[in-house]
C-alpha cells in the first residue's frame, strides 16, 4: 500500500523538521551520555517512527519500501543511534513476524512494536557464527509443549532494552537451512539473561550486548509461524529488506556529511580565500556528491523493484555494498576537508567518521554482500 503524495510529503516534512530541530541539537549530549532522552523517544513514538513498515491493521504506518527508504534518508541526517532505537522495530526486530508469523503472533506483538511500547531485537549472530550464519549453535529442543533454548547470541542490537527477541536456533543438527527455526522469546523469560553493554567505537546510544539462553523454556506457541525449519530462510528474507534500509541510512548520512563539509569549506579561509574555492577541495566535494547521487538512485530503484513484488536479493546486496562503502569514503573526505578540525570531537564529522564504520559490518559485511552479488550474478548468467 502506498501513501498518497500529500500524506507522504507531510510525513517527510515532519521527519525532516524533527531531525533538524530536535535530533541534531541533541547529538552532542547523546555522544556523551549514551542515552536518548525520554522526551525524544516519546516524540519518535508520536511520529509513528517505530511502526513505519508495520501494517495499519496493527497500528503502523504501513509504508511501502520506497516510502520507508525516503523516511530513512531523512533520519540518516543525524546520529545513527536515534534511527537505531526505532530501526529494529521497523526492520529486523519485527519483519520475521510480519513475513512469517501466525495471526496470533502478529496480533500479540505487532501493535506494541508499531507503537514503540515494545522494542524488538533480532538474535542471529553468535560468538562463532557471524558471516557463516548457518553454523549457529544455539539449540532449541522440544520438550512436551515447550522448547528449551541453550546458547549465546552476540552483538545483539537493542538487546539491553528489548522486550522481544526473534531468536534463530537449531532444531536439527544437519547443516542445512531447514535445521534452523525462529522463536519469539519475551524478555524476562527465566533462563534468558543479558551480558554487559558492549563498549563500541561509535554510535554511542545504540546499544548492543550478548543474549544468553540457559535452559530457557518457551511455549511451543513461540515458534515463529508454528513451523520448524523456516528460520534461516526467514532471516535471509528479513536481511534482504534490512540491507536496503541500511543503504538508505547511508544515503542520508552522506548528505549530512557533504553539507557539513561544504559549510566548513565556505567558512574556513586559507591563503586569503575560503578553501571551497580551491579545486582540490572541490574535487573531494564533487566525488562525494556524485557517489551520493549514485547510491540514492540505486536505493530508490531497488526499493521500487521490491514494491513491484520482484526479488531484490541481488539489488539489496549491491546497495548495501555500494552505499556503506560510499559513506565511508564520504566521511573520510569530510574529515579531510575539515583538516585538523575534523580530528577533534568539537565537529560532528569526527563522530560520524567512527559511526559509519559499522555500516560496512552489520547486517552482512561488505564481503558477504560481494559473495551474494557474485552468486546471484553467476546464477543469472549461467
Ligand atoms: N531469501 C530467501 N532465502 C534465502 C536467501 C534469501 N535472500 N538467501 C539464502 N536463502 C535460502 C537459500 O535458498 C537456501 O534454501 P534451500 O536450503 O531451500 O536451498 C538456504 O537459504 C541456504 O542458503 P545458502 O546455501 O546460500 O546458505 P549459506 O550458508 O551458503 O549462506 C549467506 C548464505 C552467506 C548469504 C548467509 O549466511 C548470510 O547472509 N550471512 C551473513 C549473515 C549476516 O548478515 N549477519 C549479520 C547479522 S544480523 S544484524
Amino acid at each position: 500500500m502506498a501513501l498518497d503524495t500529500e500524506t507522504l510529503t507531510l510525513l517527510l516534512d515532519a521527519v525532516r523538521r524533527f531531525v533538524t530541530e530536535r535530533l541534531v541539537p541533541a547529538e552532542d549530549a547523546l555522544a556523551h551520555t549514551g542515552e536518548i532522552p525520554s522526551d525524544i523517544v516519546a516524540e519518535m513514538r508520536e511520529l509513528g517512527l517505530f511502526g513505519l513498515s508495520i501494517s495499519p491493521d496493527y497500528g503502523g504506518l504501513g509504508l511501502n519500501m520506497e516510502e520507508e527508504v525516503r523516511v530513512v534518508m531523512e533520519l540518516g541526517q543525524t546520529s545513527p543511534a536515534f534511527r537505531s532505537l526505532a530501526g529494529t522495530n521497523i526492520g529486523i526486530g519485527s519483519q520475521s513476524i510480519v513475513l512469517a508469523g501466525t495471526d496470533e503472533q502478529r496480533s500479540r506483538y505487532l501493535p506494541k512494536l508499531a507503537s514503540g511500547e515494545l522494542i524488538g531485537s533480532f538474535a542471529l549472530t553468535e560468538p562463532d557464527a557471524g558471516s557463516d550464519a548457518m553454523s549457529l549453535r544455539t539449540s532449541a529442543v522440544r520438550d512436551g509443549d515447550h522448547y528449551v533454548l541453550n546458547g549465546t547470541k552476540r552483538f545483539i542490537t537493542n538487546a539491553p532494552i528489548a522486550g522481544l527477541f526473534s531468536v534463530m536456533a537449531r532444531t536439527a543438527q544437519e547443516r542445512k537451512a531447514a535445521s534452523i527455526s525462529c522463536f519469539l522469546v519475551e524478555a524476562g523469560t527465566p533462563g534468558l539473561t543479558l551480558g554487559k553493554p558492549d563498549k563500541k567505537m561509535g554510535q554511542a546510544g545504540a546499544q548492543t550486548c550478548d543474549v544468553v539462553f540457559d535452559n530457557c523454556r518457551v511455549p511451543a506457541s513461540a515458534l515463529l509461524g508454528g513451523e520448524e525449519g523456516s528460520g534461516f530462510r526467514t532471516a535471509m528474507r528479513v536481511l534482504d529488506k534490512g540491507r536496503l534500509h541500511i543503504s538508505a541510512l547511508c544515503v542520508g548520512t552522506a548528505e549530512r556529511l557533504i553539507r557539513d563539509a561544504v559549510k566548513y569549506a565556505t567558512e574556513r579561509k586559507q591563503f586569503g580565500q575560503p578553501i571551497a574555492e580551491f579545486q582540490l577541495v572541490q574535487a573531494m566535494i564533487a566525488d562525494s556528491q556524485a557517489e551520493l547521487y549514485a547510491a540514492r538512485s540505486m536505493v530508490l530503484d531497488a526499493a521500487r523493484k521490491r514494491d513491484r513484488g520482484e526479488n531484490t536479493t541481488l539489488e539489496a546486496a549491491c546497495c548495501k555494498l555500494y552505499a556503506t562503502e560510499m559513506v565511508g569514503r564520504v566521511a573520510d573526505r569530510a574529515v579531510q576537508i575539515h583538516g585538523g578540525a575534523g580530528y577533534v570531537s568539537e565537529y560532528a564529522v569526527e563522530r560520524f567518521y567512527r559511526d559509519v564504520r559499522l555500516f560496512r559490518i552489520y547486517e552482512g559485511t561488505s564481503q558477504i554482500q560481494q559473495l551474494v552479488i557474485a552468486r546471484e550474478t553467476i546464477k543469472a548468467y549461467s
